[in-house]
């Protein structure tokens, strides 16, 4: 199949997600065009299936606000006809699926059929979606969608409490490929940042205020002053700021490294003991799915998707929003015993299998010859 694919390229889940899933349908055959505002960030491939459209912005001086939905449904046209593309697949509703609404309506006036599915992945809907000053548009997109998908079983619920929705929405889960993380005996680089044999924390995110990174801040405090650790930070957003006056006022910058937007996570997560999540709302939390693959248990709290992603006592604890003691003893309960954690270790890789793009794939691979076939 011609698949168009719109996401957006920064550092952020849902073009993870995006981009991971083109990169997996090219490499099974199909074609896949990539069509975004700048080349997403993993995309740092090549094949003779893969194809990235930018979507150029004309300025002019009585714009105070670029219409860049304009733009990308304008580009989204232009592609579908050009590369004869069979569907278009667009990941987080903002402004993506109002765009591939308005593709659709333009391609049927030129003949041509382009059905669109849209890929439902969090801040889309709980928390910029139901924005008065985007709702409207929003629920219309979603139920005028060929197909609508969420990433988890919460983020489906709170997309029916939120929005009037007339339509089925498919649960299809984030996926990673298990191959391409770490064994459970490799100490990667461990040593340059923990030269003393340090335990390892880990936090990675977009570092908006929904993660509540300072609660991360406040869990390392917590737990380096029992087991001698070192705390790493990936990500760079709004936030940065915040979390290191907070490390600096707790007296534990040193330990603190900040790593800013690094791609090189699984090389990371390689030499981590522990990967803490204490984001207020989460729809599933890719990153602490990330975190599981390389066989690191995950400190999470238990906010919307995370529990169907974070099994607690198996491959972590969950913990209410906010309580720092608890996720701090939760932290210390398995780096003080050796053997629990390499049990927890174990368990957190079976967890990250049940989400192998093997089975996850296929199930968006049937949606599309769904609606193509419609
Ligand atoms: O975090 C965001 O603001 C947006 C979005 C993104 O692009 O990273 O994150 C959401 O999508 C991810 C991929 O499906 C999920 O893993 C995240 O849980 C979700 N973020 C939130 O719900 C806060």
């Amino acid at each position: 199949m011609k698949i168009g694919i719109v996401c957006y390229p920064t550092f952020g889940g849902s073009g993870v997600v995006a981009t991971e899933l083109g990169m997996a349908l090219a490499s099974k055959g199909h074609q896949v065009h990539f069509i975004s505002y700048s080349q997403p960030f993993r995309l740092d491939t090549f094949s003779g299936n893969l194809f990235y459209h930018e979507v150029p912005i004309a300025n002019y001086p009585l714009f105070e606000f670029l219409p860049y939905e304009i733009s990308l449904t304008s580009k989204l046209v232009d592609v579908a006809i050009h590369q004869d593309l069979d569907l278009l697949h667009v990941h987080y509703a903002i402004p993506h699926a109002s765009a591939a609404f308005l593709a659709r309506q333009i391609l049927k006036t030129k003949g041509k059929k382009v059905p669109f599915v849209t890929t439902l992945h969090g801040t889309d809907i709980t928390l910029m979606g139901r924005d008065p000053s985007y709702q409207p548009v929003i629920e219309f997109a979603i139920n005028e969608s060929d197909a609508v998908t969420a990433v988890s079983e919460s983020l489906k619920l709170d997309t029916l409490k939120y929005f009037n929705i007339n339509r089925e929405v498919e649960v299809v889960p984030n996926f990673i490929d298990v191959t391409n993380y770490a064994k459970a005996d490799d100490l990667c680089f461990k040593n340059l940042y923990a030269p003393n044999n340090e335990k390892i924390l880990i936090h990675i995110s977009n570092f908006r205020p929904v993660k509540r990174i300072e609660d991360v801040v406040k869990v390392f405090d917590k737990v380096r002053q029992e087991v001698p650790s070192k705390l790493l930070l990936v990500g760079d957003g709004p936030e940065r700021g915040n979390v290191e006056n907070l490390a600096r006022n707790l007296g534990v910058i040193d330990d603190v490294i900040f790593l800013g937007k690094t791609k090189a996570i699984e090389k990371l997560l390689c030499m981590s003991d522990l990967f803490l999540l204490t984001s207020e709302s989460e729809s599933f939390g890719l990153s602490a799915l990330e975190a599981l693959a390389s066989h690191v248990p995950v400190i999470s709290t238990n906010t919307g998707g995370i529990p169907e992603v974070n099994k607690h006592g198996y491959s972590g604890f969950l913990s209410e929003v906010g309580d720092i003691e608890d996720m701090a003893k939760n932290a210390l309960y398995l780096l003080k015993d050796n053997l629990l954690h390499k049990k927890f270790k174990e368990q957190a890789a079976q967890q990250a299998a049940l989400f192998n793009i093997d089975a996850i794939l296929p199930m968006y691979e049937a949606i599309y010859e769904r609606i193509v076939r419609n």
